[in-house]
């Protein structure tokens, strides 16, 4: 008889915080997020270092392992940049045919989705929802309630990320609060 193996890595499926020695943790603030928001005089107003979104990453295997998976887990702040919501960054996989999945773990959002020539989706993000992300397509997450966002990610080790990408042309839509109501409107 062997003895059983205490996992490394726990999830807390109210809130989506992982625990665990090899979790790491990275933080976006005001500050970090230049060029991402519509408004950037808008985003100039705010404090520098005021928190929006914080992300959680176990990486079991080397980056670029073939076969490899990663998980995480991401909290968006609840909060506007003029009248868009908080959000992360956005990107497409490096490695363009690499798919991921998304759940729902607390609060309320929108998961824009845009493929590569540009053609964007949104689907509403609320606990328990799972969203396919399907390879070729960026994704970018937004807060539109007023508490944390949170949600879990699984995805392949050796996706990589293109910012690059985003910075450059953005999204073809963002997620803005109108008459009180999220839409999701095309940028000019
Ligand atoms: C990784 C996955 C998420 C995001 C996280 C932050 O492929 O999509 O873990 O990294 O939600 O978003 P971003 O766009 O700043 O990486
Ligand atoms: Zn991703």
């Amino acid at each position: 008889m062997t003895s059983m193996i205490e996992p490394s890595v726990a999830v807390r499926l109210d809130t989506a915080e992982l625990r665990g020695e090899c979790v790491s943790t990275s933080q976006r603030a005001i500050a970090d997020l230049a060029g991402i928001f519509r408004d950037e005089a808008a985003r100039g107003a705010l404090p520098g270092e005021t928190p929006v979104y914080r992300v959680q990453v176990w990486a079991p295997t080397p980056e670029n392992t073939p076969g490899g998976l990663a998980w995480g887990s991401t909290f968006i702040q609840p909060g506007k940049v003029g009248d868009e919501y908080f959000m992360t960054r956005g990107h497409f996989h490096a490695r363009r045919d690499r798919a991921e999945f998304y759940v729902t773990v607390q609060g309320e959002g929108g998961l824009i989705l845009m493929d590569e020539q540009r053609k964007v989706r949104c689907e509403w993000m609320r606990p328990g929802s799972v969203h396919y992300i399907p390879g070729h397509t960026a994704h970018r997450a937004a807060n539109t309630g007023s508490s944390v966002l949170a949600f879990l990610a699984a995805w392949n080790i050796d996706a990589g990320h293109d910012y690059e990408t985003i910075a450059r042309h953005g999204f073809a839509a963002r997620l803005r609060e109108v008459a009180g109501a999220p839409a999701l409107i095309c940028e000019p």
